[in-house]
This record gives structure tokens, C-alpha cells and sequence, in this order.
């Protein structure tokens, strides 16, 4: 059977707009600065129970079935990768993100100026609120009329798993694989929804950014944010991580496949030997439970490694030396 088209509410494939993928593999040498474990957070390892078979969730999408899990300790960071952060291996590297190489990225309707809106020849059918804006990327997330100057310590968005991996060479990191994400997401909990438990807003009050409201025409703004948060707002997880739910999906390092868990290891499992899109985690500023409730920490979804969005970002680990 072949895997769906890799279309999805909540994010979108560059794919779905060019025949012709660039397939940039660029070469980027590591920081030769002294490593800092400056906002990282050693995860112990351990076997847990992985995946949900829960009914509101999205079968469809692989959640299921729930398997024991085995992975080894690491290191993660507390936070996705900031515009601060990303903006420092740029500068130190002359990095052009794959968002800079294809001149445009997929914008939120909602966030571009009448000026721009003006310019944007096409939307993507079937999900029109994401837009195809030229100069749209990791330094202007809403076009080459907006900037991060506010936003330094928000997550750095329109950045490609290709771009996310070059970063993380220089960072002297890698990208987690799914199964260390969601160990590190569900923060010691046992198969709980969220990462802090199983309500969603406990005691009326928002853990995490998402939409609230009646997606895509009005966000009541509920949670304090329309956009991104900053990468360190609402409680940390039982791990000291923030954000894992919400804010920006984030790239895992496996490729993408529905039934992963019937060929995978049970210890330290990668994922598939090869695919066409790869893994994200944790849903974003769009996610509303009417059609998109992957703000749960089973949830999973893919893009191509190619593709880059205003709602998709990254955090980084390290093995123990
Ligand atoms: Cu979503």
C-alpha cells in the first residue's frame, strides 16, 4: 500500500508546489568553539511504553500500537533551536537554508501584509491558508517585509530537515530520533495525552500554543499567541523540557513510515532504512482539536526533508561523551 500523499492540515510539502527537489547536502564543518551544555537536560533512558491506541488520536497516522521502548541516555535541549541560535551558525558558516535556495517559503495566510498578499500567486489547494510567499524564510518568517528583531528568543521556522541537520553538525549535535523525542517528551509520565497529563487546560490554564478558536479564520488568541511563543514559555515537562506540545512541530532524525513499529527494534529503534518524508513531532501554533489534535504527545506526522513551513522548527541532542 502506498503512503499518503504527504499532505497534511497542519503542515504542508514543498512538493505539493515544485515537480523538482533541490537535493542540497551541504558540507558543514563543526563549530571550533569549546561545546556548551548550556540549556540541555541529560535524559537518563530507560524502557517506556511508546505510542497510543487512543481513539481521538489519528491511527491512521501510525500512533498505535503501544510498544515497549528501549533508548539509551542522551542529552536534549530544553527549547527548540532560537532565531538567536540559528542566526549564530549562519553568521559563523554563510549557511543558505533551502527556504533562501527555492526563494520562498509556505506562510500562514493570516500573518502577510496586504503588501505581500498582494504579490502571492499561489495557495496550496485543498489547504489554502498556507501560502506560497517569495523571500519568505528563516530571517523574514513572513516576507522580505518582516523580521526576527523581536522574536531572537522565539524558534527559529522555515527551516528544512536538511537545514536542521547542517546546523546540528555544527552545533556538534544531531537531531533526535522519535522514540528519544517522545521518551524525552513525555517527561516520566506514563502514557499520559500531554506531556503534563491528561487534560488538556487543568484548571483553565494553557500549557501549551495552540489555535483556539475556529481554525483558520479566527484565533481567539486564548493561549497568549497567535504565532510562535517564545522558545521558553509555559511549564516545563517532568524532564525540564519546554514547548514539546504545540508552538512549532519539530524534526525527528527517521524517515517516515505508518507501520514503523512492526519491523523496528524494540532498543534504540531509527526508524525506516529509507523513505520520502521525514518524521515531526509535537504539532504546532495551528493545531485545534476540530481537525488537528497532534498537540498530544503520540501524535506523529511527516514532511519531506526538503519542505519548510512558518510552523516548523527543531531541538537538538548529543550522546553522552
Ligand atoms: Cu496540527
Amino acid at each position: 500500500m502506498n503512503e499518503p500523499k504527504q499532505l497534511h492540515c497542519c503542515t504542508v510539502s514543498r512538493s505539493t508546489i515544485v515537480e523538482e527537489v533541490l537535493t542540497t547536502q551541504a558540507n558543514v564543518k563543526a563549530s571550533d568553539k569549546p561545546f556548551s551544555y548550556e540549556d540541555m537536560v541529560y535524559i537518563p533512558g530507560g524502557n517506556f511504553m511508546m505510542g497510543t491506541n487512543q481513539k481521538e488520536g489519528f491511527p491512521a497516522d501510525g500512533e498505535g500500537p503501544i510498544r515497549k521502548i528501549k533508548v539509551d541516555p542522551f542529552y536534549i535541549d530544553t527549547h527548540t533551536v532560537t532565531n538567536a541560535q540559528f542566526k549564530a551558525f549562519i553568521d559563523a558558516t554563510g549557511y543558505k537554508t533551502e527556504a533562501e535556495q527555492y526563494g520562498w517559503s509556505f506562510v500562514f495566510y493570516q500573518f502577510v501584509s496586504q503588501k505581500m498578499a498582494d504579490k502571492v500567486k499561489q495557495k496550496v489547494q485543498g489547504n489554502e491558508w498556507w501560502w506560497v510567499v517569495e523571500g519568505a524564510d528563516w530571517n523574514h518568517p513572513e516576507g522580505p517585509d518582516s523580521t526576527i528583531e523581536a522574536r531572537m528568543d522565539n524558534p527559529v521556522v522555515h527551516v528544512s530537515w536538511n537545514d536542521a541537520k547542517a546546523y546540528c553538525d555544527w552545533a556538534g549535535k544531531r537531531l533526535p530520533t522519535e522514540a528519544e523525542w517522545e521518551f524525552a517528551a513525555r517527561g516520566g509520565l506514563e502514557q499520559k495525552t500531554y506531556p503534563w497529563g491528561d487534560e488538556l487546560t487543568p484548571d483553565g490554564v494553557h500549557q501549551c500554543n495552540i489555535w483556539q478558536g475556529n481554525f483558520p479564520e479566527t484565533n481567539t488568541e486564548d493561549d497568549g499567541y497567535i504565532g510562535t511563543a517564545p522558545a521558553k514559555t509555559f511549564p516545563v515537562n517532568g524532564f525540564g523540557l519546554y514547548n514539546v506540545s504545540g508552538n512549532v512541530w519539530e524534526w525527528c532524525s527517521d524517515w517516515f513510515s505508518k507501520n514503523i513499529h512492526r519491523r523496528g527494534g524494540r532498543n534504540n529503534p531509527k526508524g525506516p532504512e529509507t523513505g520520502d518524508a521525514r518524521v515531526i513531532r509535537g504539532g504546532s501554533y495551528l493545531c485545534h482539536y476540530s481537525y488537528c489534535n497532534r498537540y498530544r504527545v503520540a501524535a506523529r506526522t511527516s514532511n519531506t526533508p526538503d519542505s519548510s513551513t512558518g510552523n516548523i522548527g527543531f531541538r537538538c541532542v548529543r550522546d553522552p561523551q
